[in-house]
């Protein structure tokens, strides 16, 4: 089981479609270990963005990033960096293909709703630099049977 770190970002706060987005992962069978709403500040943005310093857009993406409340969300699942990612899109709101999250919602390249790890290295540095380790849980979901076939002794 392998885990990534979600930011619902301030234009899915603020057009309302937190509900929607956090939905499509729990429909796809993802458990949800942590999740809590953040004001991002100015040094926590820099921080996680911090590979697109030198870019041009890094200004406005921190100023953007820091500009109202987020869900920040901790899910578990099999390859879940890998198909939570897919499930978001591309990262440009336009390109991104219909049927994902970006693609159904988002047009702009730099409102595009949402962050996902791009790594599981990168999600175990993100989960720690937003979560405290009493803020996640452990706990067996009910449906864990029917979302995985387990009869093999495997996760499959
Ligand atoms: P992703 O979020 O798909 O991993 P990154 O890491 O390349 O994409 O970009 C981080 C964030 O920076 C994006 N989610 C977007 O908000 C913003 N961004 C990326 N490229 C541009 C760009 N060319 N112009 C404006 N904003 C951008």
């Amino acid at each position: 089981m392998e885990k990534t770190l979600i930011i619902l970002k301030p234009d899915a706060l603020q057009r309302r479609l937190l509900g929607k987005i956090i939905s499509r992962f729990e429909e796809k069978g993802f458990q949800i270990i942590g999740l809590k709403m953040i004001q991002i500040s100015e040094t926590m943005a820099r921080q996680h963005y911090a590979e697109h310093e030198s870019k041009d857009f890094f200004e406005p993406l921190v100023k953007y990033t820091t500009s109202a409340p987020v869900i920040v969300m901790v899910l578990k699942g099999k390859n879940i960096v890998e198909i939570a990612r897919k499930m978001m899109g591309a990262t440009f709101g336009f390109r991104a293909e219909p049927g994902t999250i970006r693609g159904d919602y988002a047009v702009s390249n730099r409102f595009n709703l949402i962050h996902g790890s791009d790594s599981s290295a990168a999600a175990e540095r993100e989960i720690a630099a937003f979560f405290h380790k009493g803020e996640l849980f452990e706990y067996q979901p009910a449906d864990f049977s029917w979302i995985y076939d387990l009869s093999t002794g495997n996760i499959i």
